[in-house]
């Protein structure tokens, strides 16, 4: 190599060298430059930085929190329990900010490491939520923090997803994995539609028929299934320990063909049904002016209400298209009384505000704008669940492998640009209880299917539940959105590549 060369060649290693170590610090160095999904309401930096080692410690203030930091050293490989010496991340309760509620949260991070308080354990949960997210998923041995302070609590109470385990059977592992889905967003809530025409999913002791027969198949003939009371507990229990609430449905009196198929006098002509395999909607309808039908109801109820510690009970009631309107709205008075009396609270699709409903009653809205002014007259709190929304079994667009489009094409930018409190005129924003994202399965039949379609939509869902309005535009948020595809990765999820979002380079 001539002289020459020689010189060149030292000048181009140099500046790789340079090139290099700047990408090195590829990390925001201002905590507000994050891209942290749901948006917290207050975020600002202070230019410093932490260096969070893969063996980083945790210490607790409080007995209370124990749970909460298993489950962050579970979650966080190489996180352990500070012995004596000081800790990195230190959790603790008595934040005394009344605004942050039950599930809000401080994080203060400085030179001398992380400390999480909260009113409740919920709180610091949703601080490691925010935390996990500020550690880079493939993260070498050192993690730089940026320094700063978050102070975030949720918009509205409600924020949830529901899973159609009907339609196709999902066992107790996938319900798991999608409950972890829920829980790096901060959903709280997952509703699970357990019966309808084509599968009853939850095991009835007083009537085994309902799983034995009613739980034997699915869409298009496969076996289907069912959870015995222990799985659906077992279900409960990981929920609950990532602080997210089963609400269980049982969809009456309509889509109830699985229940016909299983007990005779279910039906009106005491005839027992035909197990159904097919996708259609609105043929079935329990016999509503029998009483055997209401001891179905109130045996049913009993048992479900004795394995769900949440407070409520959703009994379904919509597209119930074989009932007569005044037998429909009796069926759902008396309903109404049986969940009363196993000390629940209903919760029903929006047809339900058509019947005699108790005020504490939660109104699903998911097609009728109608119904949902019915419900705000009547004081009912409501979810929005508006199909040509935050229906995610709608494909993203016609060229979507699996899904509906029934009620429209919801492509990533549709589903994220909607503000709560102004798509339904006719609901007041103080009667909003929550938002909520159903997954219908007539065309999902494994995880992946259900990973297509739930990602990348599912944060934008959080976001509208969590973040402020005023700090959601969908320009800004499609950026925060690509960084989150390494987590996806990393997961292992299988996520739609939305031309609408900028994913970049594989390994941003
Ligand atoms: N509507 C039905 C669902 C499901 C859905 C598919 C509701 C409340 C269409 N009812 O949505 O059972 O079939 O998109």
């Amino acid at each position: 190599m001539n002289l020459e060369s020689k010189y060149s060649y030292a000048f181009v290693l140099a500046l790789a060298i340079i090139l290099l170590a700047s990408c090195e610090t590829k990390r925001p160095t201002n905590l507000a430059d994050h891209n942290l999904i749901p948006h917290p309401v207050e975020i600002s930096g202070t230019g410093g930085r932490y260096l969070l080692d893969r063996e980083a410690t945790l210490q607790i203030s409080d007995p209370s929190l124990q749970g909460v930091a298993d489950y962050f050293i579970e979650v966080q490989s190489g996180m352990k329990m500070a012995m004596d010496q000081k800790a990195d991340i230190e959790l603790a309760l008595g934040a005394n900010d009344e605004e942050l509620g039950e599930e809000g949260y401080l994080m203060e991070i400085t030179e001398y490491g992380v400390v999480i308080s909260a009113n409740h354990p919920h709180g610091v949960f949703h601080g490691l939520q925010t935390l996990l997210q500020l550690i880079p998923v493939n993260a070498e041995e050192l993690v730089e923090l940026a320094t700063g302070t978050i102070r975030d609590y949720p918009r509205y109470g409600h924020r949830g997803s529901m899973l159609d385990v009907s339609r196709h059977f999902f066992g107790v592992e996938d319900v798991k994995r999608y409950i972890d889905f829920l829980a790096a967003y901060k959903i709280n809530v997952l509703h699970l539609h357990l019966t309808d025409d084509q599968g009853w999913r939850i095991e009835i002791k007083s009537k085994p028929e309902l799983t034995t027969i009613g739980g034997s198949t699915e869409v298009g003939g496969g076996a289907g299934g069912f959870y015995t009371q222990k799985q659906y507990e077992d279900i409960v229990q990981y929920a609950a320990d990532r602080f997210i609430t089963i609400v269980p449905e049982i969809d009456l009196p309509g889509h109830t063909q699985a229940a016909l198929a299983s007990y005779a006098e279910l039906n009106c002509d005491g005839q027992v049904g035909e197990l159904y395999t097919g996708t259609e909607v609105g043929f079935s309808t329990l016999c509503t002016d029998s009483e055997a039908t209401y001891e179905f109801v109130d045996a049913v109820i009993q048992e479900l209400e004795a394995i769900t510690p949440g407070p409520y009970i959703h009994i379904g009631g919509d597209e119930s298209h074989a009932t007569e309107k005044e037998d429909y709205i009796y069926f759902i008075s008396r309903v109404q009384q049986i969940v009363s009396k196993h000390g629940k609270t209903m919760m029903g699709w929006d047809e339900i505000a058509q019947g005699e409903i108790e005020k504490e009653t939660v109104v699903q809205q998911w097609n009728s704008a109608g119904n949902a002014s019915k419900a705000a007259e009547n004081g009912n709190r409501i979810i929005l669940s508006p199909a040509k929304l935050a229906y995610m079994d709608m494909k993203y667009d016609s060229t979507s492998r699996i899904g509906y489009d029934w009620a429209a094409l919801i492509e990533v930018d549709r589903a994220y640009n909607w503000d709560p409190d102004t798509v339904n005129a006719t609901v007041p924003a103080e009667l909003i209880y929550g938002v909520e994202a159903p997954l219908w399965t007539e065309t999902v039949e494994n995880m992946k299917d259900i990973e297509y379609l739930v990602f990348p939509r599912l944060p934008g869902y959080a976001e509208i539940g969590w973040s402020p309005q005023s700090l959601r535009n969908w320009e800004e948020y499609r950026s925060r959105l690509a960084a989150h595809a390494p987590r996806f990765e990393s997961a292992g999820i299988e996520f739609y590549r939305s031309p609408v979002v900028d994913w970049g380079k594989k390994d941003n």
